[in-house]
């Protein structure tokens, strides 16, 4: 079964309840045209309105879900910058506001102002079954002297495939492209599975240079207990220097038996992640039918899967034992049911959109548009949507302030990149 199969009582429910701002849309169909734009939202209440796939569960602590929308929402205009592009994953910016992107099958590109892409040559084969494919791409710290980039991609591996994280040079050539040179395998999620579904995953540099790796958990019901083990890499997040060691300091560095790479367990799926003002990650995960979640993994703790979680199977039968709150094992900041199936995230800082200052940009796949979530702390005050019409696939903030999103049509194995600016 694949993550985003939903069973027909979802369609229904879908169908029957719908709403602008609340689209839950079967992810393996395309979806309805959405009726996006013919209804203002409303300061005060959920943006969600359609009923969660989990009727009995109760939040920890109020505004865990369904945060109100804030009273300043800002009008946004949508512009494509490029369109017709293979099938992307992740999109960066250069020091040169040109933009590298992965493509699921195995390509990158450089993106140029006028939407021109061309290749950059010397990606590794990858496995782009199901889930898989070429996926995060991040920049060295200190890209603009060293050219280093790192980048994650489900390997083909005998008996099997894993995540692995790969470091090389790019060096640019003058014709617009480029080429990754001097390709090292710098990490490796371990044990290799035979599967195509959750590989993560996100490359995050934190403020001391240390390279945050999120990966997920193979899905199947037999490898995803390995969530709880310290002794698998099956999901965790990760915390490595850049040759894929250890740093120092890593909370199970001296414990026999686990990996001295994790720096926190009992994740799913994690294909968002994101620095805050702060320098500290932040990330979310997907759910499986309902249970997305928005975690501040800290060094050791235990956020719960599969034994904690507000998702169900996608039968509709409870997790494990369907336990919700459990000590010692981490509360999510906020979960979404049903989910937004979380893809790419962001922390804006800019001058385009003052009224998001602070927050956080999340791509949602399945509500085809940005989640906006605004924060006091580390308590989600407020929630907005931003309809795309598109599975959002990845968001940054671009250099000029506005924010650039990576769209995906499965079907025509198409993207898009998007600019949005204020209107
Ligand atoms: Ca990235
Ligand atoms: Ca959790």
């Amino acid at each position: 079964m694949t993550r985003f199969a939903l069973r027909p009582f979802v369609i229904a429910t879908a169908l029957l309840t719908a709403t602008p701002f609340a689209v839950l849309a079967q992810d393996e169909v395309e979806p309805e045209p959405s009726a996006t734009g013919e209804a203002a939202p409303v300061q005060g209440t959920p943006v969600e309105t359609s009923p969660p796939n989990a009727e009995n569960q109760q939040p920890a602590f109020g505004g865990q879900t369904r945060a109100p929308q804030p009273a300043e929402m800002p009008e946004v205009s949508t512009e494509t910058v490029a369109s017709d592009l293979p099938q992307l994953w992740a999109l960066e910016f250069l020091p040169d506001d040109r933009m590298l992107v992965t493509a699921k099958e195995g390509q990158m590109h450089l993106i140029d102002a006028d939407g021109t892409a061309t290749e950059v040559t010397g990606v590794p084969e990858v496995d782009s079954r199901g889930q898989g494919g070429l996926l995060d791409v991040a920049l060295a710290p200190d890209y603009a002297e060293s050219g280093m980039v790192f980048f994650s991609y489900a390997e083909p591996r005998d008996g099997g495939n894993g995540t692995s994280v790969a470091s090389a040079r790019l060096v640019l050539d003058d014709e617009g492209g480029g080429a990754l040179e001097d390709v090292t395998v710098i990490f490796q999620q371990t044990p290799t599975y035979d599967g195509d579904k959750h590989f993560g995953s996100r490359l995050v540099f934190g403020p001391e240079g240390e390279l945050y790796v999120t990966v997920g958990e193979r899905s199947d019901v037999e490898p995803r207990v390995q969530s709880q083990e310290l002794s698998s890499g099956l999901g965790k997040v990760f915390r490595l220097t850049a040759t894929g060691e250890p740093w120092e300091g890593n909370p199970f560095a001296d414990q026999d038996d686990a990996l001295p790479e994790i720096w926190s367990y009992g994740h799913r799926n994690t294909q968002s992640a994101a620095l805050d003002g702060q320098g500290r990650l932040w990330i979310v995960e997907h759910g499986p039918l309902g249970g997305d979640e928005l975690n501040r993994p800290e060094p050791g703790e235990n956020y719960g899967w599969p034994e904690v979680t507000y998702g169900l199977e996608y039968s509709g039968e409870p997790v494990g034992a369907g336990i919700t709150q459990q000590e010692p094992t981490v509360q999510p900041l906020y979960y979404w049911d049903p989910v937004i199936a979380p893809s790419g995230m962001a922390y804006y800082e800019g001058a385009e959109f003052p009224e998001w200052d602070g927050a956080f940009l999340i791509g949602g796949l399945v509500t085809q548009g940005l989640v906006v979530l605004h924060l006091d702390g580390d308590q989600v005050t407020t929630e907005e949507r931003v309809p795309l019409d598109a599975r959002a696939r990845d968001v940054k903030v671009g250099p000029d302030g506005a924010v650039y999103v990576v769209t995906e049509d499965r079907n025509a194995g198409t993207s898009a990149i998007l600019r949005l600016t204020k209107d």
